[in-house]
């Protein structure tokens, strides 16, 4: 046999080899991951922790590459905008950073029920056509779910009333604010601190969790309680990416999302783990009359339907329906 042949001979047979192998070694595929949070702060362990059980159990099949967190790789209202794009493939990050591209995701944080349950009577699945269509991800689900969102002051008041006070808010709390005779001032995180120290502002909206994170129990002198509304990091993929995933690699993603989700729950603990933990700092809860505490969260809630209803008068009314307790 000549040399040539020998040669062309071996080419086929490694061609041949190779067609045969490609459905069970399709390329490793690593998406680009985000997190609107810093690393290593509390809103970001979850997606790091989903970073981890992927890259350990997804080897020759999918990685995630972590970028890092928001606002070192990019400003944490940009990350929707981002996914949207194609810039980054995969993000953890919470509806108040992003709804200006999905508003019905406001609405998250008025659900009233289990995550589970959200899965079985197909509010996530709806959810996730809305981010199908406006924003060109697929919505692998939500986590930090059982958390609760507070206002913090350096003026003490009352009564559900915060005419003349300035409040730093993000999207989510805009409404509520508003509906209380405050004035909203929309900041990234990043922002509050200095804001607090200037006296630029005399309070702002954020979690139980995560204050330590920024330092800020040095800056603020009051918790109003109770806790209202629900805290969420919603957790995406960009769609074009999504569609391009083998069933192997999708599979994985949803089965760590699953599994993380059903852990969430322990977050519940969390919230007065926290709350004490501020005390201690010297950080003063306010509490209202029975009366008014009851009136804090109605306006609260009725504020946030509103705003979501005027919104998506589209889908507003049937996420409601989907999202609350009948
Ligand atoms: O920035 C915010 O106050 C905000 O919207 C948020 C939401 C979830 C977790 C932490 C912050």
């Amino acid at each position: 046999m000549s040399f040539l042949r020998i040669l062309s001979l071996t080419a086929v047979a490694a061609t041949l080899l190779l067609a045969a192998r490609t459905p069970a070694t399709a390329a490793e595929l690593t998406l680009k991951g985000v997190s609107c949070f810093p690393e290593k702060t509390y809103y970001s362990e979850r997606f790091e922790d989903l970073v981890k059980r992927v890259n350990e159990r997804g080897k020759g099949v999918l990685q995630i590459r972590y970028l890092g967190g928001a606002p070192k790789v990019m400003p944490p209202f940009d990350v929707g905008k981002n996914l949207k794009d194609g810039v980054v493939d995969i993000t953890g990050c919470t509806a108040g950073f992003y709804q200006n591209i999905v508003p019905e995701i406001d609405a998250i944080k008025m659900a009233e029920l289990p995550v589970a349950e959200l899965r079985k009577n197909g509010a996530i699945e709806y959810i996730n056509k809305i981010h199908n269509d406006k924003m060109n991800a697929q919505y692998l689900g939500l986590l930090n779910a059982y958390g609760q969102f507070h206002l913090y002051l350096n003026k003490p008041i009352t009564k559900p009333d915060l005419t003349g006070l300035k409040i730093r808010v993000s999207p989510l709390y805009r409404a509520m604010v508003e509906k209380m005779g405050g004035t909203a001032v929309t900041s990234p995180p990043a922002d509050i601190y200095t804001m607090l120290e200037r006296g630029t502002v005399d309070g702002y909206g954020w979690p139980a969790q995560g204050i330590f994170d920024f330092s800020w129990q040095k800056v603020t002198k009051y918790r109003v309680d109770p806790g209202f509304y629900r805290t969420e990091m919603e957790y995406l993929v960009n769609l074009d990416v999504w569609k391009k995933m083998e069933p192997a690699q999708r599979s994985l993603l949803q089965t760590i999302m699953l599994e993380l989700e059903k852990e969430d729950s322990k977050e519940l603990a969390v919230n007065d783990e926290q709350r004490k933990k501020q005390e201690e700092a010297g950080m003063k809860p306010i509490r209202f009359s029975p009366a008014d505490e009851k009136k804090y969260l109605e306006i609260g809630r009725e504020a946030a339907w509103e705003s979501i209803v005027k919104a998506s008068p589209e889908h507003g009314p049937k996420l409601r329906q989907l999202l609350t307790k009948k």
